[in-house]
């Protein structure tokens, strides 16, 4: 028994310094004259709501992602864990059918009873390029419906990237999160140092995805090590403060400057400050002190060229963790082997 409890203990370690490794993973970036239409809604209504795009006219629809959030597991038994459960609960997004979920993630959180989210993601392309087809606006609307899981999901992200002549040469990354609440770090790299970036012109957009924040639950961003927000959550694109409707993702309708507080934090921030021309890559260090939310989803658009990004080396706590748990692991064993 008490052998079992060493195990279970070093094991238990080693996880937790796995599960603390930076977890932003990219789902794409598009290189070009390329822009970025982010929008999202959450609600427990039927439909959910409607979700904004801004694609000029004219323009060519790379991709175009559906992301869907629902709330963790086991805080609800019920809550959507499998891409079955998403593909069968009769999703739609202007009256499309979403049955292609195809991709899981989501935040992790350093309370067990609080669990796990499964945030699932759709490849929409095909569906949006046939909504905006022929279309002289820039401006669409189309609803949303959670189906059956609306109590069940917070809500959905339309992430529509697209290219047109008009536009400077610039970059977009779509980021898949899950991020672990004790806090991660990633890595955009970049495939040529950045230009000025007080010049004008140039923009450095970062937009984050939150689920299930509400009543003060907030997380902190940094970039290159400099506070970017403390008030990141809360459910600016959510109808009404309860499970099922906590959903704020930045985008359109969203202040592109950095706002101050809890109330006005959009999730839309400026990079600019952060950045300085010659730049080869620069660092988000994302964390949820309060271990109750889910940032799966974050949008890069830059005047400059993303070639990738990647976990940050695991902060020295980590590798500590990690030999702490060898560690116990190899006591045990010689223990066993001179038994
Ligand atoms: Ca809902
Ligand atoms: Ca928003
Ligand atoms: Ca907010
Ligand atoms: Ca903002």
């Amino acid at each position: 028994m008490r052998r079992f409890t060493r195990w279970t203990l070093a094991a238990a370690m080693c996880a937790l310094s796995g599960a603390a490794s930076a977890n932003l993973t990219l789902a794409g970036s598009w290189n070009g004259n390329v822009g970025l239409s982010v929008d999202g809604i959450g609600s427990n209504a039927s439909p959910t709501g409607d979700v904004q795009a801004v694609i000029p006219v004219g323009a060519t629809i790379l991709q175009a992602y559906l992301y869907s959030a629902g709330t963790p597991f086991p805080w609800y038994a019920d809550s959507p864990n499998t891409l079955a459960a998403y593909n069968g609960a009769g999703i739609t997004l202007a009256g499309n059918a979403i049955t292609n979920f195809d991709t899981l993630m989501g935040a992790t959180s350093t309370r067990a009873d609080i669990g796990q989210w499964y945030t699932a993601r759709a490849d929409v392309t095909s569906v949006v390029q046939a909504l905006a087809a022929g279309a002289v606006t820039d401006n669409f609307s189309w609803s949303v419906s959670e189906g059956s899981l609306s109590n069940r999901i917070d809500g959905e992200v339309l992430a529509i990237v697209y290219s047109h002549a008009s536009l400077p040469m610039g970059s977009v990354a779509l980021l898949n999160g899950g991020q672990n609440t004790g806090g991660e770090t990633s890595i955009v790299n970049l495939g040529t140092p950045l230009t000025d970036p007080t010049a004008v012109g140039f923009a450095a957009q970062l937009g984050l995805g939150i689920s299930f924040s509400c009543c003060g639950q907030q997380s902190t961003v940094e970039i290159n090590g400099s506070g970017l927000t403390t008030t990141a959550g809360n459910f600016n694109d959510g109808l009404v403060a309860s499970d099922g409707s906590l959903f704020t993702v930045g985008g359109i309708g969203d202040d592109p400057g950095n706002n101050v507080g809890y109330a006005s934090d959009d999730e839309l921030y400026d990079l600019r400050p952060f950045l300085a021309a010659g730049d080869t890559s620069f660092s988000i260090f994302t964390q949820n002190p309060t271990n109750d939310d889910n940032i799966f989803f974050a949008s890069l658009y830059l005047t400059g060229d993303i070639r990738d990004v990647t976990p940050a080396i695991p902060e020295p706590e980590t590798y500590a963790l990690m030999l702490a748990g060898l560690g116990v692991m190899a006591m045990v064993a010689r223990r066993r082997k001179t038994r």
